[in-house]
């Protein structure tokens, strides 16, 4: 890619370590010292090209000791992120003279105040959060990552020490890491985490006998990098003219996800009794996980329901993950529910063999859990009140058009996709009845779901460009 020199690393390339901490950051009144703080951070942000090669040096280096991690190749990343007042305090000016685009206008409002379009209402209410709400500001967002804890936390606290030395104040910090042992991937309610993320053009290569799809991962589609970053090739939006200096930078939301293990189990095993209770007829053996990988669209490994309808098969080292998934065959959703997450929030070729639809609304997804696995005979901080959940980061180039509509028009709409009201998404989505679809049940059981996935905190901020940031600091 041409601006990879430019792009922040996490955006495309992603940093992909174990360890991974947020910090939101407040300026002090005074701009000098913030200047000359971002002067000494920026050479210590990572590009796109820096973290692709390491990443492609990591896979090359994995690949050759048969599936372990080669553990002299590490590297500690950092990336930042301005939000609006962030951005307005280092230019001194309005950064966005027009603010009729809807992007541009979520980025300005911030999410605490679209806290109606993403569905933050009751127990996820912005007056509850942790961060982001409107009584405290944030200006920049450090994402910092590394291969250990004790990496990641040498490397923070010198953070830390840099920014107050700059008169910057830390307002949130959040800390996240993978689970441990074999939950090692997985999110925190089980399931394999990570495997569909969009395909970029010019960025990752083509298959060469299925040009639309990345190399060496069946079913993962390439869209224009425009899709994500500022400023490059969109697929069929018209370029909503952003300033100069926001080319090559990235929309960022961080979004803390509390997740209630055992009672979001809990109905998904009452939704079992339900279905049993009315009769319905399920494969033999099948018990509350069939119920869950309906709800997800995946079985806990990471198997799609699509090709394995009936029970979670066995995994099969060093096979390219299960992405190359059709609903063009399945419109009503008796293998993949239509409310199922994974087909919520990329509905493929459920519209038609183009993807269109479900290909311009595509986000890069960064998330990394926080907390200890529910597991309440390992000890203090296993059990059910004890913080866990997911730090949900994502990158695009339009807010509203991209996460904000997802959340409003896919996640939380009983009615999508079409047709029919079939729920919302079961796993993310708001209070709900959902209604599975069999071939021997079409019209559908209702089966309610509970929101288990509270949000604790928002921030919308933009990742700008290497040269913007470099131009801020020489103001
Ligand atoms: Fe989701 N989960 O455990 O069920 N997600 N998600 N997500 N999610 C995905 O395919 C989960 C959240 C997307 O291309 C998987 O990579 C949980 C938000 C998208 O087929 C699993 C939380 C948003 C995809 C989960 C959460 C999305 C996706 C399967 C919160 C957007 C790719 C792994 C606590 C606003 C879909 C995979 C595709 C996949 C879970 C949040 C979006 C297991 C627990 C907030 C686009």
């Amino acid at each position: 890619l041409r601006h990879s020199d430019e792009i922040q690393g996490d955006v495309l390339a992603g940093f992909r370590k174990d360890h991974e901490t947020v910090v939101l950051l407040r300026f002090p009144d005074d701009p000098a010292p913030v200047r000359q703080w971002l002067a000494r951070l920026i050479p210590q942000l990572a590009t796109t090209r820096q973290v692709a090669a390491f990443n492609n040096d990591f896979s090359a280096a994995r690949r050759n000791l048969a599936g372990t991690d080669p553990v002299g190749l590490r590297a500690t990343w950092v990336n930042l992120s301005l939000t609006y007042s962030g951005l307005k305090f280092l230019m001194g000016t309005e950064p966005f003279p027009d603010q009729t685009q809807d992007g541009v206008k979520a980025f300005v409002l911030g999410a605490s105040a679209r806290a109606d379009i993403n569905g933050d209402g009751g127990e996820s209410a912005p007056e509850r959060w942790l961060f982001g709400r409107a009584d405290q500001p944030v200006h920049a967002v450090l994402t910092v990552a590394s291969d250990s804890r004790e990496l990641l936390e040498v490397r923070a606290s010198e953070l830390r020490v840099a920014a107050a030395h700059g008169g910057l104040t830390v307002v949130f910090e959040q800390v996240g890491a993978t689970l441990p042992g074999d939950r090692k991937g997985h999110e925190h309610f089980g399931f394999k985490d990570g495997i569909s993320n969009p395909g970029v053009a010019d960025f990752d290569r083509p298959d060469p006998d299925h040009p639309e799809q990345v190399a060496g991962k069946p079913g993962t589609r390439i869209v224009p990098a425009g899709e994500f970053v500022v400023g490059l090739p969109l697929l069929q939006r018209p370029d909503p003219g952003l300033p100069e200096w926001a080319k090559n930078g990235s929309f960022q939301v961080v979004r803390r996800l509390a997740q209630d293990v055992p009672a979001w189990w809990a109905q998904v095993a009452a939704a079992r009794r339900t279905l049993d209770q009315a009769g319905v007829e399920l494969p033999v053996g099948s018990g509350a996980e069939w119920v869950a990988a309906r709800a997800v669209g995946r079985w806990r490994s990471g198997a799609s329901v699509a090709h394995n309808p009936n029970a979670e098969p066995p995994t099969k080292p060093g096979a390219p993950d299960d992405n190359l998934i059709s609903y063009a065959d399945d419109k009503e959703g008796h293998t993949t529910p239509v409310f199922a997450h994974i087909r919520k929030t990329n509905p493929r070729d459920h519209f038609g063999p183009d993807h269109k639809v479900a290909d311009t609304r595509r986000i890069i997804r960064r998330g990394i859990p926080y907390g200890q696995p529910f597991d309440p005979a390992a000890g203090p901080g296993h059990g059910p009140d004890a913080d866990r959940g997911l730090v949900f980061v994502a990158y695009m180039s339009d807010l509203a058009f991209q996460f904000e509509f997802l959340q409003s028009a896919w996640i939380n709409n009983t009615g999508f996709p079409p047709p029919g009201q079939n729920g919302k998404d079961p796993v993310i989505g708001q209070d709900s009845d959902v209604n599975l679809k069999l071939d021997t049940v079409p019209d559908g059981k209702p089966l309610h779901f509970a929101q288990f996935v509270r949000t604790e905190g928002t921030i919308y901020a933009f990742a700008p460009a290497i040269s913007t940031l470099r131009d801020l600091a020489q103001r």
